[in-house]
């Protein structure tokens, strides 16, 4: 596939290519252009160049091009699909409700062109304010490889809805169904130099699209540290973030919850994208009156999970990348070396091609043993004996991002829901977002928030006009 720029597909102009490796197969799906800062600079021209016709298009004609896009998005859903699986690795099932939740992403942005607004007041003695807020201009979108196309609708469809020009970074493992999106989006109406995608390496093309001072906003989701060095190189230019950068997740399990219910929302939401989702139940805290009970119904469901190509029947995929099966591979390996956790089942990489870990369960493991993010198919179960011990375990990581209680007790819930630390709390779910719901973290998570109604003070900058009498 080629690039994305001002609206036509581009070569890179190091004339250089990259190859997109099937995590599943270890083949060669296809090559992109490898970017380079002055792709970005031309990109950003092309931005300059479009964002105020884009800017200037009635929040109504602006509403229908992106349920336009949305439109063809669900037409396309199939085969966009397949191309999310072949270059991510995530099942079919689950690739398929990926795209059609991206659609629905561009169908909610579409319903917001029309409240982009600030609020006015009479001043006695001096007029009338009012504060209007006007688009930052060019929007910078560094997207993550495990969920590319709904992150990318998150970045675009805000950036857009609020008349701002898009200059997108997709991983440079999983960036073809970007790629076609953003095809979409400019044949849907949105105008060509609004949206752009640059395809290549993160040191190169992501570091230029930070640093570029034209580009006055960026939205970073990935790792803590590299969102720690684009907060500092972006420093310079006083650019706007919002940073997303993953989470451990507690999942606790209170005495008197549906047991049954919990076990099949831990094990759906850990195994979920082989457990390569910021806000994934990352660490699953058991009430020792119920954590035998609990381990036991969640080994069970565990084993039934199958394994293999994301394009046969199956329910988890291969990791991303093999970077990515080594980190895991590693954290499990240091949790039995110390001996900080019993392996249930799995703990292994799985033979043959692609990057296949198979799905594991850690009894008793440590609080202090997984604190850092395990960002792959690991379930650890820490037992505890008091909520309060419990609140103060999820509490106890660098994170801040999601967290759940499951329990059928009111005033768990609510103890829950007030004392840890995160930006989105569920009582009996998790990993539920719809863009309707302000998503975002605290502490190492990050800061800002995407969806809800929150985007408009992060894709907007307030101007405050007064009218004098
Ligand atoms: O992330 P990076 P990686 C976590 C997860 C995972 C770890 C590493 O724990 O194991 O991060 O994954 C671009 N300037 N998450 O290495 O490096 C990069 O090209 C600007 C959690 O993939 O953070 C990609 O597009 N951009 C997470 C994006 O940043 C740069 C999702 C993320 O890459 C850059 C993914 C730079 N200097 C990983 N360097 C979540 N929050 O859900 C890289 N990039």
């Amino acid at each position: 596939m080629q690039m994305f720029v001002g609206g036509r597909a581009a070569e890179s102009l190091s004339g250089k290519r990259t190859q997109i490796v099937n995590p599943a197969t270890g083949n060669v799906i296809d090559t992109i252009p490898a970017g380079t800062a002055d792709d970005v600079l031309a990109a950003v021209d092309a931005a300059e160049a479009d964002q105020p016709k884009w800017a200037n298009i009635s929040p109504a004609d602006k509403s229908r091009i992106l349920i336009n896009a949305a439109a063809q998005i669900r037409a396309e859903a199939d085969s966009l699909a397949t191309l999310l699986t072949t270059e991510q690795g995530k099942p079919l099932r689950e690739a398929k409700d990926e795209i059609l939740g991206t659609a629905h992403v561009f169908e909610y942005y579409a319903s917001m062109t029309g409240s982009i607004r600030g609020n006015a007041a009479s001043l006695p003695k001096y007029g009338y304010m009012n504060v209007v807020r006007k688009p930052i201009g060019i929007c910078g979108a560094i997207v993550p490889w495990n969920m590319p196309a709904m992150i990318f609708g998150w970045k675009a469809g805000a950036a857009l809805a609020c008349g701002n020009a898009v200059v997108a970074k997709p991983s440079d493992t999983a960036p073809l169904t970007i790629l076609r999106l953003a095809e979409i989006l400019v044949h849907a109406g949105v105008s060509g130099g609004a949206m752009n995608v640059v395809t290549g390496s993160g040191s190169v093309v992501g570091d230029a699209v930070v640093r570029n001072a034209d580009i006055r906003h960026v939205s970073f989701t990935g790792s803590v540290a590299t969102g720690r060095s684009v907060a500092l190189a972006a420093a310079p230019a006083l650019k706007r973030l919002t940073l997303e950068l993953g989470g451990n997740d507690a999942f606790i399990v209170a005495a008197d919850a549906d047991i049954d219910a919990a076990v099949t929302g831990a094990v759906r939401n850990r195994f979920y994208n082989c457990g390569q989702v910021c806000t994934s139940a990352k660490r699953i805290l058991v009430d020792a009156k119920v954590s035998d009970e609990f381990v036991r119904k969640a080994k069970a469901a565990i084993e039934k999970l199958s394994v293999g190509n994301g394009l046969e029947k199956v329910n988890m995929g291969p990791l991303n990348n093999s970077d990515q099966r080594d980190t895991v591979a590693s954290a499990v390996d240091r949790i039995v070396d110390e001996g900080a956790g019993t392996i249930v089942c799995g703990g292994k990489k799985l033979e043959g091609k692609g990057n296949f870990y198979a799905p594991t369960l850690i009894a008793d493991a440590a609080p202090d043993a997984v604190r850092e993010e395990i960002f792959g198919p690991v379930m650890p179960v820490i037992v505890f004996e008091t909520l309060e011990s419990a609140i103060e375990i999820a509490n106890s990581t660098p994170y801040g991002l999601g967290a759940s209680i499951w329990t059928k007790d009111i005033t768990t819930a609510y103890t829950a829901a007030e004392e840890i630390r995160s930006g989105v709390v569920w009582v009996n779910k998790h990993l539920v977002l719809p863009p309707e719901i302000p998503f975002g973290g605290t502490k190492d998570s990050g800061y800002g928030r995407e969806n809800g109604t929150d985007f408009i003070y992060e894709f907007t900058e307030p101007k405050s006009i007064l009218i004098s009498i």
